[in-house]
């Protein structure tokens, strides 16, 4: 069972983040053909945990700013989140039928619209930040994002994750698979996005005219280590969820994993000793969500070890 007092609490500004979406689809896409609206609309507005804007809202909540100015930055940043998940259902990727326990954007409107939906989400989701802030606070947030999403981040973790699994075939030597290997995978493919998503909702909430350098800031870099730490967490509770759960449940098809002979925690570390893992670094997330004062963050970190969806 799932902490219920955590999403009560959430509830608004989930409904903000779902009001948002819809808004700025709507007033940014009013020119693009119909078809391509829709298929950008079918898989934005399905029905998503919102984890990511909910890290940028609370981020920023925790360091002084306000769910109304966090907003389009949380909306950037599920509108990469939504392309992944398209571009990953993709036959050429993942190849999956169902998600957010709907029919895949390709299944639904055929691949070349689904391509064409992801990569509009993910270009929407740079002129959302640049056109909603400040040009400092825009630009920041514009190369968080990019660091985050792009060939050092989420793209590269979704191909070093195609190589391990011989998707996408290599003339250098692959290095053996260890779990530290397997942490580099998930940090860069799940793990860079939720970094990005809390320091942007720090930066916007800092809404400091003067920026020091990026690196600098003390609550990005706590901020950072609370995502670091929340992402592996996340990456072996769905691994466990794909060795374990329902389709009924997550919305997704499971067991693809084992199907696939793929590396997993479960796979590596076995069951035990992943839920033991994915507990320690839990309770590293939220030690650091302490230290940016923000209780909503540590119930959220919480909600990874009772998930099933
Ligand atoms: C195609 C460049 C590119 C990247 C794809 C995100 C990703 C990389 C692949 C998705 C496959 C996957 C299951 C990744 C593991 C963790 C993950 C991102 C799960 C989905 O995120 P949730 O649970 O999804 O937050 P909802 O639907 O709730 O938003």
């Amino acid at each position: 069972m799932e902490t219920p007092h955590i999403w009560d609490r959430l509830k608004g500004r989930q409904q903000a983040v779902e009001f948002a979406l819809r808004e700025s689809l709507d007033r940014l896409c009013a020119d693009s053909p119909a078809s391509l609206q829709q298929a950008m609309a079918y898989s934005l507005l399905a029905p998503g945990k919102r984890l990511r804007p909910l890290m940028t809202i609370l981020a920023c909540e925790a360091v002084g700013g306000t769910e109304q100015a966090a907003l389009p930055a949380a909306c950037a940043v599920e509108m990469v989140h939504t392309y992944s998940l398209i571009h990953d259902d993709l036959p050429a990727m993942d190849d999956d039928d169902l998600r957010r326990g709907l029919p895949t954007c390709h299944k639904k409107f055929g691949e070349a619209l689904a391509i064409l939906a992801g990569d509009g989400l993910l270009t929407l989701a740079f002129e959302l930040l640049a056109s909603s802030y400040p040009a400092k606070i825009a630009s920041v947030n514009v190369l968080e994002l990019a660091r985050g999403a792009g060939a050092s981040g989420m793209v590269a973790g979704q191909t070093l994750d195609l190589l391990a699994e011989g998707r996408i075939t290599s003339e250098t030597p692959l290095p053996s698979q260890t779990a530290d290997s397997l942490a580099d995978i998930h940090q860069r493919k799940t793990g860079a996005l939720f970094r990005a998503a809390m320091r942007i909702g720090v930066i916007v909430g800092l809404n400091n005219e003067k920026l020091p350098r990026v690196n600098d800031l003390e609550p990005l870099t706590v901020a950072g280590k609370f995502a670091d730490a929340f992402g592996l967490a996340f990456q072996i509770t769905d691994d466990l969820l794909d060795a374990e759960g329902t389709a009924e449940n997550t919305g997704k098809r499971v067991g693809k994993d084992a199907e696939r002979g793929k590396l997993t925690y479960p796979g590596l570390l076995g069951v035990p000793e992943s839920r033991k893992r994915a507990e320690e670094l839990v309770r590293s997330a939220q030690s650091f969500a302490t230290m940016l004062g923000s209780e909503p963050l540590a119930q959220l970190a919480e909600f990874i070890l009772q998930r099933n969806r």
